[in-house]
């Protein structure tokens, strides 16, 4: 039986309330639902993820979708995003998305950064980087940002060399372990994973690379593909909120370097996006919770239209 707040739905989840989960799904559901500990954070929290697939995740020819949250630690709205996907896939599939289950296999990783995830809940609650410390580099400003820290066209553009900033890159590309374990589970299957989403908040943005203004050669499928899920997220949002706005992430918003959504695109994964989930108004990365249900909902929609959409290619 379940304890306290029930996950996913009416509070922010603490990490160890996001692992318990996990690990009920896993004893439960122990057929299709694996946990998975992609090793440790800096400070030292197992970073975990679960696998999701009907076939053990031994079928070469599944799609695989997979998705990570709160890579930026005060985007607290994206953790239960994931956990309500896995909720959907698992305690709660409707008879009509069985073949989101049948047919493509999930990873789904709901706390990217939990050493900053933490640390928002007791100390900062607007923390974006992760919580590192090089006593060589800075003895009083703490971590990098993961989304710069990954090895593409590392350290050029929308970063800053400010220890102390929060776009600071890091010393070297993959400094951060938390960004290394997303490398890690993506070339452990880089010949299967077809749409990569990394959940962020907040703006209302589907957004797709380069940063560098080239475009993948698929560029009118990622728009495609980004565009169905916008247009399913529209049919259920909030009338307040604003339409999702679909397309190169330098363009709508502004280039930066050394992105996870550019890296998993560089290295192969057809469909790489980064999601900005609504802030519903002024609430900026403090949604109340009152909102999660709302944002769980709609985003599931969307991420169901783009798994679809996505492996008719
Ligand atoms: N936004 C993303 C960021 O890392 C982004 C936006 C992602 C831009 C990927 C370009 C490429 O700055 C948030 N809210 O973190
Ligand atoms: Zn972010």
């Amino acid at each position: 039986k379940r304890q306290g707040k029930m996950i996913p739905f009416e509070d922010y989840p603490r990490y160890s309330e996001v692992n318990e989960y996990m690990e009920l799904l896993a004893t439960q559901y122990p057929d299709i639902v694996t946990l998975v500990n992609a090793g440790p954070s800096f400070e030292g929290r197992d970073i975990k993820y679960l696998k999701i697939s009907t076939t053990n995740f031994t079928d070469p020819s599944k799609p695989i979708y997979f998705m990570d949250a709160a890579m930026h630690a005060r985007e607290w709205v994206t953790t239960p995003v994931t956990l309500y996907t896995m909720h959907r896939l698992v305690e709660n599939l409707k008879e009509d998305d069985r073949d989101l289950l049948e047919q493509v296999d999930w990873i789904i990783l709901p706390i990217t950064n939990p050493d900053g995830y933490e640390f928002t809940h007791t100390d900062n609650r607007l923390w974006r980087r992760t919580r590192s410390f090089r006593p060589e580099i800075s003895t009083s400003c703490y971590g990098v940002d993961a989304n710069r820290n990954f090895n593409i066209s590392f350290n050029t553009i929308g970063v800053s060399s400010n220890p102390c900033s929060d776009t600071y890159p890091g010393p070297s590309p993959f400094s951060e372990v938390e960004a290394l374990y997303i490398r890690d589970i993506a070339f452990e299957h880089l010949d299967r994973i077809q749409l990569y989403l990394n959940i962020h908040s907040y703006g209302n943005f589907i957004l797709f690379g380069y940063d560098d203004l080239t475009f993948p050669p698929n560029v009118v499928q990622l728009h495609y593909v980004g565009a169905v899920m916008g247009a399913a997220i529209d049919t259920v949002k909030l009338s307040s909120s604003p339409h999702y706005l679909v397309g190169n992430s330098a363009l709508l918003l502004y280039p930066v370097s050394g992105s996870a959504q550019d890296y998993l695109q560089y290295v192969g994964v057809p469909f790489s996006y980064t999601i900005e989930l609504p802030e519903f108004g002024g609430y900026d990365f403090r949604v109340p919770p009152q909102y999660i249900e709302q944002i769980n909902k709609e985003t599931w929609k969307g991420i169901a239209a783009s798994a679809r959409a996505s492996v008719l290619f």
